[in-house]
């Protein structure tokens, strides 16, 4: 899931579309919040109002001025393709939102097509059924061999104790076959991290991180162990090629200073309790090591993926579908907004294949402990983020995205059970 704005940021949006200023963008869907968030009610109904308003915005329903083209780009070598795809690493907090779940079904049908590799998907958040939810698709898509791994700590829960379950979590671990019901069942993310860090060619593997910092974090301070005699920060500087963050805030779009759903720990949305999470994001980005290539993407507000594409060309029994069914977003008008999937579609096939660029190569993002996120100007880094290709028309680039994560989340798996 992609920034979630806070609600004075949607009404300050929402205000300037109001406005004819710049374009409404980055809406909170329409969706009710989870049942954990405590607001008052006159709150709440304010909340939906103008939540629901930014979504027709969002949607294109109401289009109020074109775009502000994006900076002319460097140029972005494309990834490198090998006979066994784009070795990479999904890390997700797949509960609260079901954009994670068409991002990892579209990373089997990249790997099903030979264009990714895909090493492992690690959860990072304490709730115990969510990686049950990865196995589900590992065993839908016939690849059990991708491992499995989770954060373990006490980050997770609201402010009563409760893990923070989402919509659909729980109803596909009951209801689809899987070899891993909870997180006791597996590894440690970070061991994860490691030992298929420390079994891959140097400088190959991409990670895709689409939920929280945590195990990011986590593995770049870990020590020495049984799998590599290297620390974290000497294991992803030897291993990893890329690192595409679904994080933080981007010019020309949007301002400094903002922080945003899973760089703030989803303070915004139910998370009350940060303790576990709270500046991880800041010493995950500023502690990577300065030859691994960084591109934070906040795309997605206005491309949309799954809904009655998906329910179009999937049956019931395929669990793809069904998370979008359980969840009250999977299916708004157009589908779901698609932070997750274009990020994951970006770090194995390039951007280019989403409509977007790199932009801004060589400068710095610095995010402070709460997540906000500051970019600077510069050409000493491989640091960049997304902006959308070309300036007219705008919004078919956003539809050809639509498009291009529809027929991937519609691909048959190669190796599963037919759909019935
Ligand atoms: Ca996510």
């Amino acid at each position: 899931m992609r920034a979630r704005q806070l609600l004075p940021e949607a009404e300050v949006e929402l205000e300037e579309a109001a406005a004819g200023g710049t374009e409404a963008c980055g809406a909170e869907p329409s969706g009710p919040p989870p049942t954990h968030v405590h607001k008052g009610l006159l709150g709440v109904a304010v909340l939906f109002v103008a939540l629901g308003l930014v979504e027709l915005f969002a949607s294109g329903v109401f289009e109020l001025e074109a775009p502000v083209p994006p900076p002319i780009p460097p140029p972005s070598p494309a990834a490198p393709m090998g006979p066994r795809g784009v070795p990479l690493i999904i890390d997700t907090d797949m509960s609260f939102d079901v954009d994670d779940v068409g991002a990892i079904c579209i990373a089997h049908a990249l790997h099903d097509s030979g264009e990714a590799n895909l090493l492992a998907v690690v959860h990072s958040t304490g709730y115990p059924e969510g990686i049950g939810a990865a196995s589900v698709l590992n065993e839908w898509y016939g690849h059990q061999e991708v491992k499995l791994g989770a954060y373990k700590g006490e980050y997770g829960a609201n402010s009563t104790g409760q893990w923070i379950t989402g919509f659909y979590v729980p109803e596909l671990v009951r209801r689809f076959p899987s070899r891993i019901k909870t997180s006791a069942e597996v590894p440690d993310a970070v061991e994860v991290y490691r030992e298929v860090l420390a079994s891959r060619d140097d400088h190959s593997v991409v990670i895709a991180v689409i939920g929280f910092a945590t195990n990011m974090a986590a593995l770049l301070r870990s020590p020495p162990d049984a799998g590599s005699s290297l620390t974290g920060a000497e294991l992803v500087a030897k291993k990893v090629r890329q690192v595409v963050w679904q994080g933080g805030w981007y010019p020309p779009r949007h301002l400094n200073g903002h922080t945003t759903f899973n760089w703030d720990c989803g303070v915004c949305c139910g998370y009350t309790t940060v303790h576990g999470c709270a500046g991880d994001a800041s010493y995950a980005v500023m502690h990577m090591p300065p030859n691994v290539e960084q591109v934070y993407t906040d795309l997605g507000d206005q491309v949309y993926h799954g809904g009655q594409g998906l329910r179009s060309c999937a049956s019931t029994s395929n669990p793809c579908l069904q998370a979008y069914l359980l969840h009250p977003w999977g299916m708004n008008i157009r589908g779901r907004q698609s932070w997750d999937p274009l990020a994951v579609v970006a770090a194995v096939l390039g951007p280019h294949t989403i409509y977007s660029t790199k932009t801004g190569y060589g400068g710095v993002n610095s995010v402070d402990f709460n997540g906000a996120n500051f970019w600077s100007a510069g050409n000493s880094t491989l640091q960049s983020f997304l902006s959308w290709q070309g300036t007219s028309p705008w919004y078919a680039e956003r539809t050809q995205a639509s498009n291009l994560l529809d027929r991937l989340l519609c691909a048959r798996p190669t190796h599963a059970q037919p759909e019935s």
